[in-house]
């Protein structure tokens, strides 16, 4: 190898990032059609894994629950379908952990909670069994987090709202339970930040617009600034130290967005949902959240409709992916120097003085994080 070459490479990687930093940050705070769903569906799970996002189960037309999956490859914008799932599921509970899904309870089309455990292996296109729920749970919503799933809330096989926390070990592999969330709530959703799980929304009987945040490492709650909409089955997913839930339903279909920030507890508002949407499982992408099919009235009426949400920009973050850290820095110093000038955009010029210099710098030091 030529001396040199690693950094030619390097370049190049730098200027691709640069481009696509560039194409979102033209349109921040915006939604922006993808390619529909093969099948409409509202009431599903969906989870990233790499550069695919599955979507799994739900309630087809003639409210029927699927054993359907589809996998998104985010690059090509195209949907493909993988292993449908041993069982129809809705209203599941989906998280990615270790390269491969975990499907969790749900109802089969009749509203009764299940507990059985699915788990999906992308390496093989194979499902398997897991470990089933101490109890059953419908409606539910599961994170993963630092090797660990938790699952908050539903609804148990009798209908009833619940207050739980299961806790999933896959070493054990086990459930066990942690703390009781403060109020009891179903069509919830849920999102991590650092080390912190924040459950947000739902409803018992009328949506809540209770923000909890949850401290795995202590199992203690902590109540935090209340979503301005009360609203359940929202579009929710974190997005850097922010937190996304759009849409939603109860008492109607909402097609507003809200921005909570966890460092500040503050919420603001984000462009609404042009197809207001509730039941619809969002998920992270590098530099947006994707929002696939979903119900376009509150109660039943399925979609194809995907689109992603590309956040308001956050100073300092030139890469668009909702952080401001190394990727950032790296951005900076290969732009460093004059502007190019139009039509060539500068995004690396944060305090649009036509330069990326030192000034540049101390802003990404400034909102570094
Ligand atoms: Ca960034
Ligand atoms: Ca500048």
């Amino acid at each position: 190898m030529k001396p040199g070459a690693d950094v030619s490479c390097w370049r190049i990687s730098i200027t691709a990032a640069l481009v696509i930093a560039q194409s979102a940050l033209a349109q921040t705070n915006t939604w922006i059609v993808r390619a529909p769903l093969n099948i409409a569906r509202q009431e599903t799970g969906a989870a990233r894994i790499d550069q695919i996002a599955y979507v799994a189960g739900g309630l087809v037309p003639g409210f029927q629950a699927t054993t359907t999956v589809e996998a998104y490859d985010i690059e090509k914008d195209a949907w493909d379908f993988v292993a449908p799932m041993p069982q129809p599921r809705d209203h599941l509970a989906m998280v990615a952990l270790d390269g491969k899904l975990y499907v969790i309870g749900g109802y089969a089309g009749d509203a009764i909670a299940k507990s059985e455990m699915f788990i999906f292996d992308p390496e093989s296109n194979r499902w398997s069994l897991g470990t089933a729920l101490p109890s059953a749970r419908g409606a539910a919503w599961a994170v993963a987090h630092e090797g660990k799933i938790y699952l908050f809330g539903g609804k148990n096989a009798a209908g009833v709202t619940q207050q739980t926390t299961f806790i999933f070990d896959p070493q054990g592999p086990s459930w066990s339970q942690g703390a009781n969330m403060p109020t009891a709530r179903e069509h919830l959703n849920a999102a991590v930040v650092g080390q912190f799980i924040y459950v947000i929304g739902g409803r018992n009987g009328p949506s809540s617009n209770a923000n909890h945040r949850y401290n795995p490492s202590d199992n203690s709650w902590t109540i935090m600034a209340n979503m301005p909409t009360a609203r359940s089955a929202s579009a929710t997913a974190a997005f850097g130290h922010r937190i996304i839930v759009a849409g939603g339903e109860v008492p109607q279909l909402f097609a507003v967005n809200e921005i909570y920030d966890t460092i500040d507890n503050t919420w603001s508002l984000g462009a609404p949902m042009p197809v207001p949407r509730h039941g619809v499982s969002a998920v992270s992408l590098d530099t947006s959240i994707l929002v696939p099919g979903g119900g376009i009235i509150q109660g039943f009426l399925p979609t194809t409709h995907t689109d992603i949400y590309i956040p308001p920009q956050i100073l300092g973050d030139i890469t668009g992916d909702g952080a401001v850290n190394i990727d950032d820095l790296l951005a900076l110093i290969s732009a460093w120097g004059p502007c190019p000038g139009p039509p060539t955009a500068c995004p690396a010029d944060l305090d649009d003085n036509n330069a990326v210099n030192v000034d540049d710098l101390l802003l990404i030091i400034a909102n570094w994080g």
